[in-house]
C-alpha cells in the first residue's frame, strides 16, 4: 500500500541520491577497511533509514511494507554491508518489539531504534541450533523480578554495535522443540553479557558479526517481549516473515546494480572488432538476467501487498526470499563472466558483489528451509 505516492517519490529519489552520490563511492574502502565511516552512518540517521518501518508515533516513518520495499529496492544499489547497518532496526532487531513488545517496551525503545541511537540485534542463532531454531538451548530461568540468562548465540548481525538485542531463550525446560521458547530484551553493558571476535567473513565486509554469550545475565522481567512466556518462538517467525520480504528486496537492488555494470562494461568492451553485447552469447545473460530481476520485483512488491492488507504472507515471504536470493546469485555468476578476467580482478568491484550476495541464500533462512517452509504451508492448505 502506498499512502501518498508525492511523498513516497522525495523519499526515493533521496534515497536514491544519498546511495549514488555518498554511499557508491565508499564501497571500496568500506571493503578494505571493515569499517562504515561515521560520518555515513550520521547521515543514514539524518535521513531517518534506521527507523523506516517502526511506527510514526514512536520517531520513524512508519513505511507500509510494500514503501519499505521500494526504498530497500534503491539501498541494494550499493554494497549491502550499507544497509545492514540499519535494516536490523528495521527488521529482525527492531520488529520483535513493534509487533508484540509491550507499550511500555515501544514507549522505551522504539524511538531510540528509529533515530539510530541504539542499533537493535536479533539473537536466535546458536552454535548447535541454525535452521532448526526451535532446538535453542540458551535457557532464561525465572529469579525474583528478573531472568537470568546461560547461552551462546552465533553469527549475529550488528552484535558488536548493538544497543540492545531480541535474545529467543528457554524459559521452560521441559517443553521441547519451538515451545518454551520466550523473546528478551537485553541490553548492551548488562551484567553477564559479553561478546566474542568479530567473525572473519567471505563478504560483506563493513558488516559486523559476533558471537553473544550470557552467563548468568540478569534480565528485567519487564524485558519479556509482551510480558508472555513461551511465544518467542512465534514472535521470531512473525519477525522473520517481513524479514524474508526484506531480504528479497535486497536481493533484487543488488542484481540491479550488478546488471547495469555488466551491462556498461558490455558495451564499452570491445572483442572481435565490436562491443560484445552485440554478441548473442553476452545478450542472453544480460536478457535472463533482466527477466529474472524483473519476476523477483513482481513477487516482492505482491508479497508486500499481501502484508499490507493484513494477510499471511509466511508463503509469499518464503516464496519472494528463495527465488530473489537464488536470482541474485545467478545474476552475480553472469556479471562476473561477462566481465571476464576483469571479473576475476578486485578493482572492478563485481567480484566483491559476487561474495557479497551469496550470504543472501543462507540468512534470515536457507533457500532449503523457504523450501520446507512453502511445501509445509502448501501440504497444510491442501488439508484444510
Ligand atoms: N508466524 C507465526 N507462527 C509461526 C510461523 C509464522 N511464520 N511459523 C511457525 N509458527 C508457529 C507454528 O504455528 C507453531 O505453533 P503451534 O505449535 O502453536 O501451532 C510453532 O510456531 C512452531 O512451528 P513449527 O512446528 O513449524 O516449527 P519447526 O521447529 O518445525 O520449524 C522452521 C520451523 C524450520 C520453519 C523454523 O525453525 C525456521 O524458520 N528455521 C530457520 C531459522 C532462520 O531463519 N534462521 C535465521 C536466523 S536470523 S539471520
Amino acid at each position: 500500500m502506498i499512502r501518498d505516492q508525492e511523498t513516497l517519490n522525495i523519499l526515493l529519489d533521496t534515497i536514491s541520491r544519498f546511495v549514488r552520490e555518498r554511499l557508491v563511492p565508499q564501497e571500496a574502502h568500506v571493503a578494505e577497511t571493515d569499517q562504515i565511516p561515521p560520518e555515513l552512518v550520521a547521515e543514514m540517521k539524518e535521513l531517518g533509514l534506521f527507523g523506516l518501518s517502526i511506527p510514526e508515533e514512536f520517531g520513524g516513518m512508519g513505511l507500509t511494507m510494500e514503501e519499505e520495499v521500494l526504498a530497500t529496492f534503491e539501498i541494494g544499489q550499493t554494497s549491502p554491508c550499507f544497509r545492514s547497518l540499519f535494516a536490523t532496526n528495521n527488521g529482525i532487531g527492531g520488529q520483535g518489539i513493534v509487533i508484540d513488545g509491550t507499550p511500555e517496551q515501544k514507549r522505551d525503545y522504539l524511538p531510540r531504534l528509529a533515530s539510530g541511537e541504539i542499533i537493535g540485534s536479533f539473537a536466535l542463532t546458536e552454535p548447535d541450533a541454525g535452521s532448526d531454531a526451535g532446538s535453542l538451548r540458551t535457557s532464561a530461568r525465572r529469579d525474583g523480578d528478573h531472568y537470568v540468562l546461560n547461552g551462546t548465540k552465533r553469527y549475529i548481525t550488528n552484535a558488536p554495535e548493538a544497543g540492545i538485542f531480541t535474545v529467543m531463550a528457554r524459559t521452560n525446560p521441559d517443553a521441547k522443540g519451538p515451545h518454551g521458547i520466550s523473546a528478551f530484551i537485553v541490553e548492551k553493558g548488562t551484567p553477564g553479557l559479553s561478546l566474542g571476535n568479530i567473525d572473519k567473513k567471505m563478504g560483506q565486509k563493513g558488516a559486523h558479526t559476533c558471537d553473544v554469550i550470557f552467563e548468568d545475565c540478569r534480565v528485567p522481567a519487564s524485558n519479556l517481549i509482551g510480558g508472555k512466556e513461551e511465544v518467542g518462538f512465534k514472535t521470531a517467525m512473525k519477525v522473520l516473515d517481513k524479514g524474508r520480504i526484506n531480504i528479497a528486496a535486497i536481493c533484487v537492488g543488488v542484481a540491479e546494480r550488478m546488471l547495469a555494470d555488466a551491462l556498461r562494461y558490455a558495451m564499452e568492451r570491445k572483442q572481435f572488432g565490436k562491443p560484445i553485447a552485440e554478441f548473442q552469447l553476452i545478450q542472453a545473460m544480460l536478457a535472463d538476467s533482466k527477466a529474472e530481476i524483473y519476476a523477483a520485483r513482481t513477487m516482492v512488491v505482491d508479497a508486500a501487498r499481501k502484508r499490507d492488507d493484513g494477510r499471511d504472507v509466511g508463503t509469499e515471504a518464503a516464496c519472494a526470499k528463495l527465488f530473489a536470493s537464488e536470482m541474485c546469485c545467478r545474476v552475480a555468476d553472469r556479471a562476473v563472466q561477462i566481465f571476464g578476467g576483469a571479473g576475476y580482478l578486485s578493482e572492478y568491484g563485481i567480484e566483491r558483489f559476487y561474495r557479497d550476495v551469496r550470504l543472501f541464500r543462507i540468512f534470515e533462512g536457507t533457500s532449503q528451509i523457504q523450501q520446507l517452509v512453502i511445501a509445509r504451508n502448501m501440504i497444510r492448505a491442501a488439508g484444510e
